[in-house]
């Protein structure tokens, strides 16, 4: 297996015209999570790939498996907790942007703890974000089994910061989530994320802070992405694009980042491989974006 995503996956009910929830009478069903999309992502490029989570054993658990399952994402290692829901959220969307909802408190994916993985081989590389340890102190234990204590070693680990303010407070999150970040071989985090979390004002900033990141990937939205290794930096300029809907776009450069180490492609490659994902997945309201052809991945990452 090249990648395996461990997180919780969700329904999203989002208003079918972009209209406040509180009015809105007809709402769009789809499949949302961070983790799972990086591996729709990956799978979408040819990447084996494969998600592992939690869901409950009701319709909804279903269709994120149906879903995952049509996108050619491997879900052979899914669990079903017959006792959970499996968790759903709501967009909201309003003057000042999309608010969200969620209703995942006590979840299938909440109980994963611990012991998860066990009897799961290593793949190339796990990836995993900073929303998994703040779903129960058990998931928090799973985290560290597999990000501090290498419960699946040799296989590579990704960590996608991802905070997320509904969930947790910046003095809760941001130390948890420095100490994950700075202890995986990939780290991916907004500069945005990294001034709110740890008061980095720039790239250079959150380098200090992550030392230990084996590569690390400092992403300014617009202005492009920094990423470290080796005591070397190198920065790559964003695609420029209109903006639809910016809910993916993070997963998406994650993904195709991702890929083109899998292919070892360079730092560069990787990061425009990345870029051209997340302008994909920016331009859509979707979380992601049909990947681009075989030919002009090809092109992308041969162009040293
Ligand atoms: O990156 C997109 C995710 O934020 C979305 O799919 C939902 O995983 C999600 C979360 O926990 O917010």
């Amino acid at each position: 297996m090249d990648v395996l995503c461990l997180g919780e996956s969700m329904i999203v009910l989002a208003p079918a015209a972009a209209e406040p929830l509180r009015g809105a009478v007809d709402l769009h069903m789809g499949v949302a999570g961070a983790e799972s999309n990086v591996a729709v992502a990956l799978a979408r490029l040819g990447a084996h790939a494969a998600w592992c989570g939690t869901v409950g054993d009701d319709p909804l658990g279903r269709r994120v498996r149906d879903v995952l399952d049509e996108a050619g994402v491997d879900c052979a290692h899914v669990q079903t907790d017959p006792e959970r829901p499996t968790g759903v959220y709501f967009k909201d969307p309003g003057p000042d942007g999309t608010r969200v909802h969620y209703y995942r408190r006590g979840s299938a994916a909440s109980t994963m703890g611990p012991g998860h993985l066990d009897g799961v081989a290593a793949p190339r590389l796990l990836h995993l974000s900073g929303i998994t340890p703040v779903l129960s102190d058990s998931c928090a234990a799973l985290i560290d089994e597999l990000l501090v204590d290498r419960a699946l070693d040799p296989a590579l680990v990704s960590f996608d910061v991802n905070y997320r303010p509904a969930l947790w407070t910046v003095s809760e999150a941001g130390p948890a989530l420095r100490r994950l970040a700075d202890a995986a071989d990939i780290t991916f985090v907004g500069l945005d994320e990294a001034q709110t979390l740890w008061g980095a004002a720039t790239a250079d900033d959150v380098r200090e802070l992550l030392p230990d990141a084996g590569v690390l990937v400092v992403k300014d939205g617009g202005n492009g992405v920094t990423a470290y290794e080796g005591g070397k930096s190198y920065y790559s300029p964003a695609e420029p694009v209109d903006v639809v809907e910016p809910v993916g776009a993070g997963d998406a450069f994650a993904a195709g980042f991702l890929y083109g180490r899998l292919q070892d492609a360079s730092l560069e490659a990787s990061m425009r491989l990345g870029h051209r994902l997340a302008a994909g997945a920016l331009q859509t309201v979707g979380d992601l974006a049909p990947p681009p052809p075989p030919e002009t991945v090809r092109a992308i990452l041969e162009d040293q």
